[in-house]
């Protein structure tokens, strides 16, 4: 169960959260063209700190604009109501989920005139696959669902709606014992997993999936930007699962998962199935960054 906060920024407002409801015909309830964000906040030093807000309400933006939505909100004010909602809540550490939805009006396929909202809401989130899946790695299982087409859906874009293929591909591997799912592309190669980027080591050399079928990932650039910064040779290009089955590491990035260790595909162990050298040294980077312990990195903090 979400673990509630105080309040909730909609539209400009402070609600108290039982109060943040919609109308049920709230159009992207039933059609799923919605936009949203997923960012986290952590405990430092000096305070809670939003890692790379910047890079988030971009591509909140950049979401919107793909599928011709405007938000009513210059990005500045976005940005502040970020932070103000961690503040009115009193969070020192947790996720926020900026959401831009087409409201009540008409319904059907072309939901002219409809209100375009925004609603901003902030709540302490543990870890996405359990503390256990951070230190000894998860078990992941190839899908039988692919990620759409590139015209099917624009992934550069992170769109409520591309969610059910998200919730099928991750029901199937829970429920064969799996703890997350991988789905590939359209051409059988690896794209991402549920809500995770990918990437594999390989003679010491780091592969991540191209930015086709994928979300352009946050976490993704960042551990891109460490990997290069360590001087680990890092590149982005296709892969098949059975170059995954041969890696001698894996391992998932995304805001939510953070940096989890993949310590088993298809029943099939990765290196000597527990975290990696390279994956660690990169997971350690990735908290020491977001604690704001690392002041290397302290331009992706801003602070509240
Ligand atoms: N791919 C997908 C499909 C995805 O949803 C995410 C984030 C990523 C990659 C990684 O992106 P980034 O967070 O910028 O590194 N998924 C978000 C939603 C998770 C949820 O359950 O809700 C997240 O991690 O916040």
């Amino acid at each position: 169960m979400i673990s509630k906060t105080d309040k909730i920024w909609m539209d400009g407002k402070f609600v108290k959260w039982d109060d943040a409801n919609v109308h049920i015909l709230t159009h992207t309830l039933h059609y799923g063209l919605g936009v949203f964000e997923g960012i986290r906040c952590y405990k430092t030093d000096k305070g809670p700190a939003i890692f790379r807000l910047k890079e988030h309400v971009q591509r909140l933006y950049d979401s919107s604009h793909i599928c011709q939505i405007e938000i009513p909100y210059r990005p500045e004010e976005i940005e502040q109501a970020i932070i103000d909602v961690v503040k009115v809540n009193k969070l020192d550490e947790g996720y926020i989920r900026p959401f831009v939805y087409i409201g009540y009006g008409m319904m059907g396929l072309y939901p002219k005139g409809n209100p375009i909202s925004v609603a901003i809401a902030a709540w302490p989130w543990g870890k996405y696959l359990g503390e256990e899946g951070l230190t000894k790695g998860i078990s992941i299982k190839v899908s039988s669902y692919i990620r759409s087409h590139v015209n099917s859906n624009m992934t550069r874009a992170k769109v409520s709606g591309y969610y059910v293929n998200s919730q099928l591909a991750k029901k199937e591997a829970i429920s064969m014992g799996y703890e997350e799912a991988l789905l590939l592309d359209t051409e059988g190669y690896v794209s991402e997993g549920s809500a995770e980027n990918i990437f594999v080591v390989r003679n010491g050399l780091i592969k991540t999936t191209p930015l086709t079928s994928i979300l352009e990932g946050i976490t993704r650039d960042t551990i891109m930007k460490m990997a290069k910064d360590e001087n680990i040779e890092i590149v982005e290009a296709r892969f098949t699962r059975d170059e995954l089955y041969i890696a001698e590491e894996a391992f998932f990035t995304g805001t939510a998962s953070e940096i989890t260790p993949i310590r088993e595909v298809d029943n099939r162990k990765i290196g000597r199935g527990c975290p990696g050298e390279i994956t660690k040294k990169l997971q350690s980077l990735y908290f020491d960054t977001v604690k704001g312990k690392l002041s290397k990195y302290g331009h992706w903090l801003t602070y509240v």
